[in-house]
């Protein structure tokens, strides 16, 4: 058992998608872990105050504000998690650092690597001060995909040669579809790229424990005017007769040479008609394979060289035993997590990081190397597919 620190009063920025998604980490998280500190739903902050108060209800936070700027003067707030647009990132967080609030930002960290780098920069001095920085990249937290880390840490795929990342969702098919601030750059930076892509960089980055050092790649929008939306939040909505336009990547796709030697095809997609939310990642080994499917979320495949030649094939572990990874705080052997478990998985890693002073991950410095790959994707597409390096990003 856990020795009891003070409470963590807990801002949330934003009651979207991500919002939604964030509020159950911290509601459930405490239930089904034993944490150090006990955090609250203290504030929910948005824009608009009628749906705040509306989302604050739903999701059970006590108190509603319409700017984040007074909740990062209150004293009793501990942690600020940013679930708006990718445009308010930065300043909210540089400005949540150094009122010594620890902070939980949704990914992608920025909408451009000067942004991340500034983000980087005022997550490491506010380590020096113990107030924490994390980045939301929580499908690192399936226990699939943290599985699959510790399988080829303990060399179990041997040499990773090569890498296939696909993040394919189809949300966008229809070209009446409305649209919604993820198809504005000025507030969502990029696209497939940022939204999904960033997933595909960070899980394999993750995985494999080698980083993306340079990209090959092309951008593409099918659909470049879409009707304005009435009213919504998340990924659809309502649409208006007026149109406005599609100033992001519909589809990105590009090649990548990983520092340890490995190398990758990524593609991430919102046309991938039929296609709901599949994050698919193969990594292929001199010993041994894996793959793995998030819409099919408890299972990894694993392909063993060194089994006996007449009994090799891709076997599929479900991986919901006490052993796997955060599996044992769940439910009994086979009865599978989904979506939201990870969120929780976030909370429990960020809560324990804080109260034994230990730098979370992913970190800002994590984010910002994804931000330095879409960066250079973008600028490799600009370029006609040149192969442009991540370090000068
Ligand atoms: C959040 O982590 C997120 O990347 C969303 O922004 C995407 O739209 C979603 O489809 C996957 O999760």
């Amino acid at each position: 058992m856990a020795t009891r620190q003070p409470d963590l009063n807990i801002a949330l920025i934003g009651y979207g998608f991500m919002g939604a998604a964030h509020s159950q980490g911290w509601r459930v998280a405490p239930r089904f872990f034993d944490l150090p500190r006990q955090p609250h739903r203290s504030v929910i902050v948005g824009r608009d105050a009628e749906r705040a108060a509306a989302a604050a209800d739903k999701y059970g936070w006590i108190e509603v504000e319409t700017d984040w700027r007074r909740v990062i003067e209150r004293d009793d707030i501990d942690l600020v998690d940013i679930c708006s647009p990718g445009n308010s990132h930065a300043e909210i967080a540089i400005a949540a650092l150094a009122a010594g609030k620890h902070v939980l930002c949704e990914k992608p960290l920025a909408n451009s690597v000067e942004e991340a780098e500034l983000m980087a920069r005022a997550a490491e001095e506010a380590a020096s001060r113990g107030v924490f920085a994390m980045v939301g990249f929580s499908y690192r937290r399936v226990p699939a995909i943290s599985f699959a880390r510790e399988l080829v840490a303990q060399g179990r795929i041997g040499e990773i040669r090569q890498v296939r990342a696909q993040y394919l969702q189809d949300w966008l098919v229809d070209a009446r579809g409305p649209m919604t601030w993820r198809l504005d750059k000025t507030l969502a930076g990029s696209g497939s790229l940022g939204d999904i892509g960033a997933h595909a960089v960070d899980s394999v980055q993750f995985i494999t424990g080698q980083s993306i050092e340079s990209v090959s790649g092309i951008l593409h929008t099918f659909v470049t005017e879409r009707p304005l939306l009435g009213e919504s939040i998340g990924l659809g909505g309502t649409a208006s007769d007026e149109f406005g336009p599609v100033t992001v990547d519909d589809a990105a796709l590009f090649t990548a040479k990983l520092s340890g030697g490995a190398i990758g095809a990524f593609e991430a997609t919102r046309y991938a008609t039929g296609r709901k939310n599949a994050l698919r990642l193969e990594f292929s080994g001199t010993e041994g394979a894996i793959a793995f499917d998030l819409e099919r979320m408890n299972e990894l495949e694993f392909y063993d060289r060194r089994d006996p030649a007449g009994e090799q094939g891709f076997r599929r572990i479900l991986v919901t035993e006490p052993e796997h990874p955060y599996a044992s705080a769940w439910w009994p052997t086979g009865h599978g997590l989904g979506y939201d478990h990870p969120f929780a998985h976030q909370v429990r890693d960020l809560v324990v990081d804080i109260a034994e002073q230990r730098q979370p991950r992913p970190s800002f410095a994590d984010g910002l190397q994804v931000q330095r790959v879409l960066g250079a994707v973008e600028q490799s597409a600009a370029e006609g597919s040149a192969w442009v390096g991540t370090e000068g990003h």
